[in-house]
């Protein structure tokens, strides 16, 4: 976190030089095309000004003029949306193996989550050169989860989960901050995220037992009876939820649904929405008796028992 003026954040994941790069280019053609613009209006507004010995006259067509500066800016615009977009797709999809972390924003904090349950306030512990894939949602308004110096950035949604990762290229410390305004202590809802070595990353991570999130969805699939239900011995009535992360259910209505993050937490929440083929509507809506984190402890929970689950996932570059 080094202070003072800097024109752009420093550049501490892989993305940040192909971001710059990006940005770098579209600040340099329509400065360029700005510059332009104004220099002409004034060379124009100085040559051709109204003089009392000439006469406007009508200028006819000219193809090739018409051409080039329809070609130009297609081809320019073309160039910034592939590579826009290209940029894009890479931070939207996490590799394979990325480490996941949970990540649930509230007023005024930021409550974070590790594969081995070891939990964090407003600070973020992270391995440096490994991909790291944040799963994040809102517990109250909408947040953002922004670290400049990585170049990510993603509103966290009350309701909804989303994903985004990033792979650290250089230990240090940087900044963590709430990029949507969400109300009285916004300004302070901002946190630090601490780049390791992944031998320290593992030891700080290690010199802490707690539940992980798989086992303390495991304790709820049991006190909250959902395994009353949904443990095979009662298969008829309810599906078994072995292996299905990652593959499309078929719905009574015909429609298929992908089986992820989003669709379990609505089958807790709101288990009308999507009844799968061949049952009863039965479930009971859990809404107002589990808190995000529980449901994300469920939803750990039952991504375990989908062991070779081929989620929509790409192998590192
Ligand atoms: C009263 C029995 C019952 C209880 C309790 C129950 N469920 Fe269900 N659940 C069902 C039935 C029946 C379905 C299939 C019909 C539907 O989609 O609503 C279902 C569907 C689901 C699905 C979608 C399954 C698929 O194949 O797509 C998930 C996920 C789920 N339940 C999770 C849970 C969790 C987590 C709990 C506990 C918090 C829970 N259920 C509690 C009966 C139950
Ligand atoms: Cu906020």
């Amino acid at each position: 976190m080094e202070e003072g003026f800097r024109l752009i954040p420093e550049q501490a994941s892989a993305f940040a030089a192909r971001y710059d790069l990006l940005y770098w280019f579209l600040t340099g053609v329509c400065g360029f095309f700005a510059l332009l613009i104004v220099v002409l209006i004034v060379v124009f507004a100085v040559r051709y000004r109204r003089r009392p010995d000439r006469e406007a006259e009508q200028s006819s067509e000219s193809l090739g003029l018409e051409l080039f500066w329809s070609v130009v800016p297609t081809i320019l615009v073309m160039v910034m949306f592939v590579w826009g977009a290209d940029l894009y797709l890479d931070e939207t999809i996490p590799p394979k193996g990325a480490e996941d972390i949970y990540v649930v924003g509230k007023q005024w904090m930021w409550k974070v989550q590790h594969p081995n349950g070891r939990r964090e306030i407003n600070e973020l512990h992270v391995p440096v050169g490994r991909a790291v894939k944040i799963t994040h949602t809102s517990q109250d308004v909408i947040h953002s989860f922004y670290i400049p110096a990585f170049r990510i950035k993603q509103d966290s949604v009350p309701g909804q989960y989303r994903t985004m990762w990033f792979q650290p290229t250089r230990p240090g410390q940087y900044h963590l901050f709430c990029a949507e305004y969400c109300g009285t202590d916004h300004s302070r809802m901002i946190g630090r995220v601490v780049v390791m070595e992944d031998m320290e990353y593992q030891t700080w991570l290690g010199g802490y037992t707690a539940e992980t999130p798989v086992e303390a969805g495991q304790k709820l699939f049991v006190d909250l009876d959902c395994a009353s239900c949904h443990e095979s011995g009662r298969r008829q009535r309810c599906p078994t939820l072995g292996g299905l992360y990652g593959t499309q259910v078929r719905l009574a209505d015909g429609r298929t649904v992908l089986f992820d993050e989003n669709y379990i937490r609505e089958s807790i929440l709101d288990p009308k929405a999507k009844v799968v083929a061949g049952y009863q509507p039965v479930m009971p809506t859990f809404r107002g008796q589990v808190t995000e984190e529980q449901i994300l402890a469920l939803i750990a929970y039952i991504k375990s028992l989908s062991p070779n689950a081929a989620v929509p996932e790409r192998s590192t570059k």
